[in-house]
């Protein structure tokens, strides 16, 4: 489990409960269901926060993932911090209750439960980035848009980045797709935005990640343009610093790079605190930061709600 002074960090059970609370606090807008099963076979559970959250309205939905990558674990924490504040906070705050009204918020805190649950099960961090099919693959670097296509990945099963044997290999990366996917209703995509969480260094990164061109095919000056004013918008609320994802470093087979090449979802990958420093030591903060560096992003959060509406 986590180490001594970081407790407070929710592990797997601990997020199920936590989810679970919530919903039964809350069950007019909230419900858990799974999106399917990691490649241990643990369920890989969402939320949907949402007035009548047991109907599907026609409402502009909003997807925020989290810890697809093993060791960050701070942003399980941050997207259970959405559901908390969507959902305790609705009918007093007047922000939170207008979007949970008016949207449908779909929350996924552990994209990745394996590798975070193997991370911690010795009570010393693992360092351990990836899933736990094998040697690992990267989940970030295994969705099926231009998978594999510059560089951005290596087909080294022992690298770090390893984007696996074809796209979409790892079970957890399928579940995503299956469930965006599912979400295309009479034709049209549902998620009109999206927040996959990461840690660090304290960035607001758009698409595409496997060009460095901001115009391509895919991608029009406007629609790049919109990406620029909202992610720089939301870093101008928590102090990150914004860019194209590619001008931080090239992937290939990114989740970004699909939910906007497939689906034209407004998705932004957030890196958490901290800014830099530490090699290693930076995926694992003490506990006592949570709640600060969770909430610095409430802004950026709602920023991304709104638009998801324009
Ligand atoms: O490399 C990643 O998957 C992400 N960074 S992390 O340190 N959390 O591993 C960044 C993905 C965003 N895409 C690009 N930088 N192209
Ligand atoms: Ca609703
Ligand atoms: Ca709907
Ligand atoms: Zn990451």
């Amino acid at each position: 489990d986590f180490p001594p002074g970081d407790e407070a960090y929710h592990n797997y059970d601990e997020m199920n409960a936590a989810l679970d609370g919530a919903v039964a606090e809350h069950p007019d807008i909230a419900s858990k269901s799974s999106i399917g099963k990691s490649f241990e076979g643990r369920d890989i559970p969402v939320v949907k926060i949402s007035d009548n959250a047991g109907a599907d309205e026609d409402e502009p939905e909003v997807l925020f993932n989290c810890n697809q990558h093993a060791r960050e674990h701070l942003t399980n924490e941050m997207c259970l911090r959405v559901v908390e504040r969507f959902t305790s906070g609705y009918g007093s705050d007047a922000g939170v209750t207008d979007m949970v009204d008016n949207r449908e918020i779909w929350v996924i805190p552990m994209v990745n439960p394996d590798g975070s649950t193997y991370d911690i099960a010795s009570g010393q961090y693992q360092g351990w980035r990836k899933n736990r099919q094998g040697t690992g693959t990267d989940l970030n670097r295994n969705w099926g848009h231009k998978w594999g296509c510059c560089g951005g990945s290596s087909g080294d099963p022992n690298s770090e980045t390893y984007r696996g044997t074809e796209p979409w290999s790892a079970p957890e990366t399928a579940a995503m797709r299956d469930f965006v996917n599912s979400r295309v209703v009479g034709g049209a995509q549902q998620i009109k935005a999206a927040i996959d969480f990461h840690t660090y260094s304290e960035l607001v990164l758009w698409p595409f990640g496997h060009t460095t061109d901001d115009v391509t095919e895919g991608m029009t000056q406007q629609e790049y343009d919109r990406f620029e004013r909202v992610g720089t918008a939301m870093a101008d609320s928590n102090g990150y610093t914004p860019q194209q994802s590619s001008d931080l470093y090239v992937t290939d087979g990114d989740s970004l790079d699909w939910m906007w090449g497939q689906h034209k979802i407004l998705a932004f990958t957030l890196e958490m605190y901290p800014a830099s420093g530490g090699g290693l030591d930076g995926f694992y903060p003490p506990g006592d930061v949570i709640d600060r560096e969770t909430a610095r992003n409430d802004g950026a959060v709602d920023i991304l709600l709104r638009e998801a509406g324009a």
